[in-house]
């Protein structure tokens, strides 16, 4: 979809009326973007309010030493601080001596829970909607709002409302003519923000804002941008298309042009997500044997890999099942400490876990079978548009 638009650009840029026609129609789009504000740390706020006050600091403990792991997310007291996501909790902790401040562990469960009913109910005000993350998601408005601005923000405004009516938690929210903008004006007032860009103050909007901003624009990427003399996303839109793609190749040269001139035809569309892959099937004889549970099993986990891999789904906890002799049904799971794609992991822990299940039961088995759950989209293909942008 996007080279189509490449390429009309390329060969409109010589008849300027049909450029006009081919912005114009992308830009009878209404995006918006909502965006959870400082969410895991948020949501532990509206279970415990006494801690609403101080800095609160989410952690995923690895579990090897009292403070090894990382900070998951922090609230705004704590990010005065110089708190940030990804940091290291000793680290969060040297930052915060003396401040009062709370640390918790995360709690998925809880964080989806809640999610989940926030998604439901912002699908029910998109014409298309697609989530991208646990707590952001994009709704195209342009039919239900028959392309007006104000009722955009009108509708974005009952929004807000709505979220911290049913849970409690502000977000915000950028509204524009497409993802690019709309994710970009979320992020620009936060937290409890809301920013509308109508296509004609794009320009101005993005022209002063630093070209990290921009999906794709990481820490090397910025370092080379300056290195030609862009700063901002406005000097990234003057900059020659044609030098732009001598540094960075074609497509990531073409994005980055597109992008920092507020063009982007990407769709906001569904992306079907299962709750759970499984497969179950039964022994060739019923027995208490590890070996032959796990033959059946290890190609379980193969197929299972397959499945996830076309989803570009990593999964976060891992079932096994067992139907025993007298067809009752058994089952054990485990919560792995991260998020992974590897069937090496899968396997192992199919193995450790049937492994322990023997030792505490004395049946005969006759099926078994393996589940994965608790997906999150794989980072590196979390953006359909910036898919082939090298991370960094
Ligand atoms: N998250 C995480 N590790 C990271 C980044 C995020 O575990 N490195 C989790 C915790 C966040 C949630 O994902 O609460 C959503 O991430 P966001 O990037 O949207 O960040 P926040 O919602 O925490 O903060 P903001 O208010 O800036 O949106
Ligand atoms: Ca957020
Ligand atoms: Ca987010």
């Amino acid at each position: 979809m996007s080279f189509v638009l490449f390429r009309l650009e390329k060969n409109v840029n010589h008849h300027p009326q049909l450029l006009v026609l081919v912005r114009s129609h992308l830009q009878d789009r209404i995006v918006m973007l909502v965006d959870l504000d400082y969410f895991f740390a948020q949501a532990e706020e509206t279970r415990n309010p006494s801690i609403r006050d101080k800095p609160v600091v989410v952690c995923v403990y690895s579990g090897r030493s009292e403070d090894s792991g990382a900070v998951s997310t922090a609230n705004y007291a704590a990010r005065k601080f110089g708190v940030r996501s990804g940091m290291p909790i000793g680290l969060a902790k040297q930052k915060l001596e003396n401040a009062d401040a709370v640390f918790l562990p995360v709690d998925d469960a809880f964080y989806e829970d809640i999610s989940k009913r926030i998604m439901s109910f912002l699908r029910g005000y998109a014409d298309s909607f697609e989530q991208v993350g646990i707590d952001e998601a994009y709704l195209d408005v342009s039919r239900r709002i028959k392309g007006s601005y104000e009722e955009a923000a009108e509708l974005a405004r009952r929004i807000k409302i709505e979220i911290v009516t049913s849970d409690g938690l502000t977000c915000s929210i950028g509204v524009g003519p497409n993802k690019i903008v709309a994710k970009i004006a979320s992020d620009i007032h936060k937290p409890d923000g809301l920013t509308v860009v109508k296509p004609q103050q794009v320009t101005e909007f993005f022209s002063p804002l630093s070209v990290d901003r921009l999906i794709g624009v990481g820490v090397k990427t910025t370092e080379k941008m300056r290195a030609l003399g862009i700063n901002t996303i406005g000097d990234l839109a003057k900059h020659d298309v044609q030098r732009l793609i001598d540094v960075f190749g074609k497509k990531v040269g073409l994005y980055f042009h597109n992008a920092s001139s507020g063009v982007d035809n990407d769709p906001v569309q569904e992306r079907a997500e299962a709750e759970s892959v499984s497969r179950i099937s039964t022994l060739k004889e019923d027995t208490r044997e590890l070996r032959l549970i796990i033959e059946k099993t290890d190609r379980q986990c193969k197929e299972i890999e397959a499945e996830l891999k076309q989803g570009c789904l990593t999964f976060k906890t891992v079932t096994i099942i067992a139907i025993m002799k007298n067809m009752s049904v058994r089952s054990r799971s485990k919560s792995l400490e991260n998020k992974t794609s590897s069937v090496d992991v899968l396997i192992k822990t199919v193995y450790e876990l049937f492994e322990k299940f023997l030792e505490q039961s004395d049946l005969e088995i006759r099926r078994v079978g393996v589940k994965v759950s608790g997906f999150a989209r794989d980072e590196k293909s979390q953006q359909q548009l910036t898919s082939f942008i090298e991370k960094d």
